[in-house]
């Protein structure tokens, strides 16, 4: 998943790490990891000034640099040699710059690695894939407890955090609307196997405690979830103050107004960094077959005991997972949404499959080249919008 275009790999340890890499990109998770994957001092691209992407605007990124803050645009080069989407920064990216003199303005001449990146199908007709944020150490899943509450939308949501590396918390906001929340663990526990489930009321001031281990000096943290569950009031909640605008949901439905339109990260007082996202309506995942065999890992192991190793699991004779169901040990929803994205990323797989041909048929590779730029969407920076 390591995206385009990077400068070159640094075949050894970098024999000139910079000691001067200033206190400001430290804040924001600066470290050895990085250090080490900046170009050789031989390289061109060694007196680029890495950045970190924290946020991302209709036509520009905004940057923290060695020396503050900078509004950026990646080279026309980069934008030349980015094949997909997800080549482009994304907020939690690490890019190496050019500031301009005497400006607080850089231009984007390459990305690190990223070490991990939580991906969805863009929002819109376009079938094109669309980075939700970068370089996430752990990913709080969040689904408030009214009629949001949905656990077939937390699987959906884990298939996508699972394959993006980073680690998946599930986090059930708005505790405070519901009599006895911790009756509905077991549900949650059963959708997430192995996930830490936890219970918080920012109205309240009550769970944050149980935050406490994610909130590492460094580490950095991304909240999705649908509009409207709270996500901004919760990253306000761990700030101590007001950084982001929130606004109420809906009566009807308790659907939120997509208050948050654009991705940002910042620094908590305890030195953790976070990511607020805009609600999404619905998770649509992007290539995401490991993802989805970890989310589903206890089906896995079930249908390994099915009778037919081509099993369906519909209705046949010795079916292990039919089997677990009647028992009482597997729910039955959670079989169907199984199935269900499993349709849907052999769908895309497919796709992928017929697009990767229609590349290879192209007659010239200036023609392949014209097609990759003219398949490309306009608008990189601003499809946050559902
Ligand atoms: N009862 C209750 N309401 C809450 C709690 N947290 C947030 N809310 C309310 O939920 C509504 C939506 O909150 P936001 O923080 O704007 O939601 P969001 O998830 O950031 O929404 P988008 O930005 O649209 O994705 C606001 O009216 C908040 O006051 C809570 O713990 N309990
Ligand atoms: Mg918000
Ligand atoms: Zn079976």
């Amino acid at each position: 998943m390591n995206p385009n275009p990077n400068p070159k790999p640094n075949p050894k340890p970098n024999p000139n790490p910079n000691p001067q890499a200033s206190t400001n990109i430290k804040k924001y998770g600066w470290n050895a990891h990085w250090e080490a994957l900046l170009p050789p001092s031989d390289d061109n691209a060694r007196g680029l000034s890495p950045a970190r992407v924290i946020a991302q605007h209709s036509h520009s990124y905004q940057l923290m640099t060695e020396s503050g803050e900078h509004t950026a645009s990646v080279s026309g080069k980069y934008a030349y040699t980015a094949a997909h989407p997800s080549d482009f920064p994304a907020v939690g990216d690490w890019v190496l710059t050019e500031p301009m003199p005497g400006e607080s303005r850089s231009v984007i001449h390459a990305l690190l690695p990223r070490r991990s990146a939580m991906l969805r199908r863009a929002a819109g007709n376009i079938d094109v894939e669309q980075v939700i944020g970068a370089n996430i150490d752990y990913l709080f899943i969040t689904s408030a407890l009214n009629q949001d509450f949905n656990v077939r939308r937390i699987e959906r949501y884990l298939i996508a955090a699972w394959e993006s590396g980073a680690t998946p918390v599930v986090l059930l906001t708005k505790a405070d609307l519901c009599e006895d929340p911790e009756s509905l663990r077991a549900q949650v526990e059963h959708a997430a196997p192995g996930v830490p489930v936890h219970f918080v009321s920012a109205l309240l001031d009550q769970g944050m405690e149980q935050l406490s281990p994610y909130m590492r000096p460094g580490a950095t943290i991304a909240v999705t979830g649908s509009s409207g569950v709270g996500k901004s009031t919760l990253l306000n909640w761990l700030a101590g103050e007001s950084r982001m605008t929130t606004s109420g949901i809906r009566e009807s439905d308790a659907r939120g107004r997509h208050t948050t339109t654009h991705r940002e990260l910042f620094v908590l007082p305890g030195g953790a960094l976070v990511m607020d996202t805009p609600g999404m309506r619905e998770l649509q995942l992007w290539d995401s077959q490991e993802g989805w065999q970890h989310a589903f890992a206890d089906i896995e192991a079930l249908a390994a005991n099915c009778r037919y190793r081509d099993c369906r699991h519909e209705a046949e004779a010795g079916c292990a997972v039919l089997e677990a169901i009647s028992g009482g040990e597997l729910e039955a929803g959670r079989l169907a949404n199984y199935k269900k994205t499993g349709r849907e990323l052999a769908h895309q797989a497919r796709k992928e499959t017929r697009s990767a041909g229609k590349q290879q048929a192209s007659k010239s590779a200036k023609a392949a080249k014209s097609s990759t730029r003219s398949s490309k969407p306009s608008r990189y920076y601003a499809d946050d919008l559902d």
